[in-house]
């Protein structure tokens, strides 16, 4: 009989690649969907066409009911809990509501998932922003300082219902504290998305130019896809743990933007300190800017993660490097743009928080 896998989050990015991988690996996948007033379904739309390949169960992380009746249908022998409010910014605005989702959330689900079945094997989206302050490299010895209110509730998360149930109760269930990953299904929200975006804009002259926070702020980027296939050997493994994922080289935002510029074939030059720091062509236009809007009221610096543990334990390697991963982005927005530009479809930038 095939294995059953529930996802929740199964819409985001994560949920859409780990999906895709556990379809390829034989799984029968079920996707806990929330309702919204958009389609869901846009990073799944191979899946979802008939004939359908995964099963769609309605319900969300708020309503203990919903995630009952949902796992009664679904029967998993695998969970994965990739449902959350997973933007750090926003979390400093709706810090409740990011608390009922990232924190109560999972608990609702694993208390649900155990009551029908105590042998299923949960997986818990943690997250190297748990590490916050702590100095570089991070690994999974490191000390916990978060510094957001996502952060805070993913780490309530992992110590009560991952690390307490696992000692209670002698549960399958485990952390993944993965480090940022990207891809062209990346939230338009985040840096990097947000970047490729608006720099393949810039290039086909539908926008003149891109403001960003931070530009020293520090992240180790990896690929989505290579790591969902992560997530699955570690509840393939004989015993519960938790695992770093990362890629263990670090880049700033200002080097995502040059990166990205150069594969627009686009070169950027910089000059100026803080705020007054601008990006401009080798033709002298300012096409980046900084601005107070996007800063943090509390940043993370530095996250660089040491995935030695992974790589021996479940033989999981990083497929994707830095260079490679921007350019599958930018080439992604801009080829897209490309066209709807030809058809007369793009919108101008949005005016909003990103
Ligand atoms: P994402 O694209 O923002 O996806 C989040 C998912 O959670 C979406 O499917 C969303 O549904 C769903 N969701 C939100 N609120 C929900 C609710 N109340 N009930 C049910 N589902 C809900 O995030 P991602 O990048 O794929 O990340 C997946 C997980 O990994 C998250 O838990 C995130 O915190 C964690 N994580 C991500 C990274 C990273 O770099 N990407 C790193 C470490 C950890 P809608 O489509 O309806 O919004
Ligand atoms: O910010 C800086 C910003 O929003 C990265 C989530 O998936 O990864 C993600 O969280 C850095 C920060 O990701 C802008 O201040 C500068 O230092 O892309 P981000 P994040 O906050 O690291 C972790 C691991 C998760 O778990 C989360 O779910 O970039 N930055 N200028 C900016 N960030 C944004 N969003 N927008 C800017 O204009």
């Amino acid at each position: 009989m095939k294995r059953r896998a529930f996802i929740t989050g199964i819409t985001g990015q994560d949920g859409s690649y780990l999906a895709e991988h556990l379809i390829s690996l034989g799984y029968e996948v079920w996707g806990f969907v929330r309702r919204t007033s958009l389609d869901p379904f846009v990073r799944l739309q191979d899946l979802v066409q008939p004939p359908c390949r995964i099963k769609i169960v309605y319900g969300s992380l708020h309503d203990a009911g919903s995630i009952r009746q949902a796992l009664k249908e679904a029967r998993p022998d695998e969970i994965y809990n990739l449902g959350a409010q997973s933007d750090v910014w926003m979390s400093f605005k709706c810090p409740d509501e990011t608390t009922d989702i990232n924190y109560h959330g999972f608990g609702r689900l694993v208390w649900e998932a155990i009551k029908l079945n105590p042998e299923v094997r949960i997986y818990q989206a943690s997250t190297s922003e748990m590490f916050g302050r702590t100095d570089p490299p991070q690994s999974e010895t490191s000390l916990f300082q978060p510094v957001s209110p996502y952060a805070e509730a993913k780490l309530r998360a992992h110590e009560d219902y991952v690390c307490g149930y696992r000692k209670k109760y002698g549960l399958f269930i485990c952390s993944g504290f993965l480090f940022n990953h990207e891809s062209p299904r990346r939230g338009e929200n985040f840096v990097t998305r947000k970047i490729t975006v608006s720099l393949s804009k810039i290039k086909l002259g539908l926008l003149s130019s891109l403001q960003l926070g931070n530009l020293d702020s520090k992240r180790d980027w990896g690929f989505a896809g290579d790591y969902v296939k992560a997530m699955h050997k570690m509840l393939q493994q004989k015993k519960p743990e938790d695992f770093v994922i990362a890629t263990g080289e670090a880049h700033t935002v200002r080097e995502f933007v040059e990166a990205a510029a150069t594969a627009l074939d686009m070169p950027i030059r910089w000059s100026g300190k803080g705020l007054n720091e601008v990006g401009k062509t080798t033709g002298g236009r300012v096409i980046v800017s900084v601005s107070k809007e996007f800063y943090r009221p509390n940043e993370v610096h530095y996250l660089l993660g040491d995935s030695r543990k992974a790589q021996k334990k479940l033989g999981w390697r990083i497929e994707t490097k830095f260079e490679e991963l921007v350019q599958m982005m930018v080439r992604y927005d801009y080829e897209r743009l490309e066209k709807m530009k030809s058809i007369g479809l793009v919108r101008a930038h949005l005016c909003k928080k990103s």
